[in-house]
């Protein structure tokens, strides 16, 4: 378990370091809203997950894409804005889908994913399938309307659904201290009635604590799940950089979450050998990757006109 924990940590913290690395040679086409230092959310929650089990992002959605099975090459062509990318090249970082590993999107606009994951959850209900939908969003989308219309529609329907806060405490430069007066999250999703919970940025604690709201949903227990998950943003809101300069934040503030970096906690689970052949293959499988993105070749000009309406 351990092995296959690090693995998806650290490929999902080495992508990122790569794409922080190519971003100023401009060959990346759209802006990145990297997670590094929030990947044990996404990878504690998707572990938990079966591959028939659904999951909506954010345009902070790299972990979330790779930990639930999304394809890397298509990805970083996607990046590239390369015809072969998962979105055709059209859609960029901020809209990564793989409909075939049950990635079913995500939106620049917060708080908008959702309420298209509680209709997902709603059409499972109605067809009376096992899998379960998980809503992943920030601590910014819970002061959305949307969120709180999808909570009381989610309650009322007792809908399959596990809700996700990455709790990074920050919506762009602003605390949460400065936006929210009540600042308990878990309040917020407990008022609609449904069981809420606060843990801490620890990835096998994540797992146990999602394995066991999947299972419930899974044996017929009504939903849905809320977990408000600690986590912290090492990078800047938008970019590769770091941003301790603006003021907005500091790096004591940083030090405690640096200091319990779940990438190298789990990689001192893994006996030395094991761990050197994981790192040595997902180097080569990134290698490949951006490989496969620069050779690939950018849309045709007439791809501006398909995918605009859905046609039947
Ligand atoms: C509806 C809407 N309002 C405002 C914005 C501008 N905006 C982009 S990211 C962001 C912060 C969201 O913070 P959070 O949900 O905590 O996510 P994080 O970036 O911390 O992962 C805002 C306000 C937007 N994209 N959509
Ligand atoms: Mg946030």
């Amino acid at each position: 378990m351990y092995e296959q924990f690090y693995r998806s940590l650290y490929r999902i913290r080495r992508v990122e370091e790569e794409i922080a690395k190519i971003y100023p040679t401009d060959k990346i086409k759209s802006p990145v809203h990297l997670s590094i230092g929030q990947e044990a959310v996404s990878v504690g929650v998707c572990e938990a997950l079966r591959s028939d089990d659904v999951v909506f992002g954010t345009y902070r959605g790299h972990a979330v894409y790779l930990a639930k099975g999304g394809d890397l090459k298509q990805m970083i062509a996607e990046l590239y804005g390369k015809a072969t990318g998962c979105a055709k090249g059209k859609g960029g970082s901020m809209h990564l889908i793989d409909t075939a590993a049950n990635v079913m999107g995500a939106s620049a606009v917060v708080g908008t994913t959702i309420a298209n994951a509680i209709g997902y959850a709603y059409a499972l209900k109605y067809q009376q399938k096992d899998s379960i939908v998980v809503s992943f969003f920030g601590d910014g989308a819970v002061d959305e309307g949307v969120f709180h219309e999808s909570m009381n529609f989610a309650a009322l329907k007792k809908l399959p659904i596990v809700f996700i806060c990455e709790n990074n405490s920050y919506a762009i430069h602003t605390h949460q201290r400065q936006r929210q007066f009540l600042t308990n999250v878990c309040d917020r999703a407990s008022s609609y009635g449904i069981p809420a919970e606060t843990i801490e940025d620890n990835v096998l604690q994540l797992y146990e604590k999602v394995s066991a709201a999947v299972a419930a949903l899974r044996a017929g227990e009504p939903g849905p799940f809320f977990f408000e998950c600690l986590t912290y943003r090492w990078k800047e809101h938008v970019g590769p950089n770091e941003d301790f300069h603006l003021g907005y934040r500091t790096q004591e503030e940083a030090q405690p979450w640096l200091d319990n970096d779940q990438v190298k906690r789990l990689a001192a689970l893994v006996a030395v050998e094991k761990r050197q052949a994981i790192e040595t293959e997902v180097e080569s499988e990134i290698q490949e990757a951006f490989n496969f993105a620069e050779a690939s070749p950018f849309p045709e000009s007439s791809e501006l006109f398909t995918d605009v309406f859905k046609e039947n």
